[in-house]
């Protein structure tokens, strides 16, 4: 790409799909759709301090309207989006019990999977957020989208990505070939093009993990990683440590500097935190994607076959070789 040449996400999508052909452009709507829906969030993002968006959910404002959580709208800007945009059958996001079905006569092939504002602790308190999403085709033949067509591997997604809600929105995806990341210019109102190809560096500069967990994790292979990364076994594994607490934003950082990301099993959360399908999955395709790895310590995320709609998974994630560094420790007993 010329220095110089401005590629929205539209533009490139459509490159994408000519490059990688046998595409009948369907992908490509829902894609825009989901971009979409990030502008709307983006905007409501954006007037958080300003406007009566933040608070629990269920207030009523002055105008005697009910106020709105801020990850309620952004779940319904999906809805509004995606939800009749004529590409999905079927909708499962972390706001919604079950499965939510297209409202379209006729709808699409695909599933949509999303947490629609991750981070909720650092939503009220101005620090980055994020949205994560992930795409399969649908197994089933027709009629309504059912348990089978939202309960697939992550080796299955067809495309996975996430949205950034920083200093600046950047959208960041993968189709399959390559992750590519695009910058939403506020005064244009366009995603454009700001990293194509992005890769992870195969050793991480950071690792971030909640620690105040230290003695309640399951597997005390953890301690013996953190320390390493400490410095405490003298083995030359020392790297700098960040958490914000927002799993896109640790994410992000670490796919641009190199790092890994953890959140293990703990005595309160015995399967980990992070929800398999919209939160670890499609992060671990970027990640894959990317060069990097995504395991639950002993298996990798795209391995695994979800069982429910809200079924969670300890995740280590990013630079492959600190994952596999993990991964050997924890598989080294203690
Ligand atoms: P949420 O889906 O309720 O927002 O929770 C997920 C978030 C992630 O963004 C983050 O990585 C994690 O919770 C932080 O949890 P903890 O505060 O236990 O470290
Ligand atoms: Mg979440």
């Amino acid at each position: 790409m010329p220095d110089h040449e401005l590629v929205t996400i539209e533009r490139f999508i459509l490159r994408q799909e000519k490059l990688h052909g046998g595409a009948t452009g369907e992908l490509s709507d829902l894609l825009y759709d989901i971009a979409l829906a990030a502008k709307v969030i983006a905007r409501q993002v954006r007037a958080a301090g300003l406007i009566d968006v933040l608070g629990a959910a269920g207030n009523r404002n002055v105008q005697g309207e009910d106020q709105q959580k801020l990850d309620v709208i952004a779940n319904d800007a999906f809805k509004d989006t995606v939800g009749n945009g004529g590409r999905v059958v079927v909708m499962v996001s972390e706001e919604d019990d079950g499965p939510v079905q297209a409202t379209n006569a006729e709808p699409g092939k695909y599933v949509l999977l999303y947490d629609p504002l991750d981070g909720s602790s650092n939503i009220d308190v101005n620090v980055s957020i994020g949205t994560i999403f992930s795409i399969h085709r649908r197994v089933s033949s027709k009629g309504p989208g059912t348990m089978e067509d939202c309960l697939q591997a992550g080796r299955k997604q067809v495309a996975a990505g996430y949205v950034l809600y920083g200093p600046s929105t950047m959208l960041v995806y993968t189709a399959g070939h390559g992750v590519h990341a695009f910058t939403l210019d506020p005064n244009i109102g366009e995603f454009l093009l700001t990293r194509e190809d992005l890769r992870i560096p195969a050793r991480g500069k950071y690792y971030s993990i909640n620690e105040s967990y230290w003695t309640s994790w399951v597997d005390g292979g953890y301690r013996k990683v953190v320390d390493a990364f400490k410095g405490v076994t003298g083995k030359g594994e020392e790297r700098n440590a960040r958490y914000i607490g927002s799993l896109v934003a640790d994410f992000h950082r670490n796919m641009l500097t190199g790092g890994v990301f953890m959140y293990p099993a703990e005595a309160k959360a015995p399967k980990g935190k992070l929800r398999l399908l919209y939160e670890s999955a499609p992060l671990a395709f970027v990640a894959e994607q990317a060069g990097g790895a995504a395991t639950d310590g002993s298996k990798p995320i795209l391995d695994i076959v979800p069982r429910s709609l809200h079924e969670r998974s300890p995740l280590v994630i990013g630079s492959k070789d600190d994952v596999e560094f993990i991964t050997r420790t924890l598989a080294s007993g203690h």
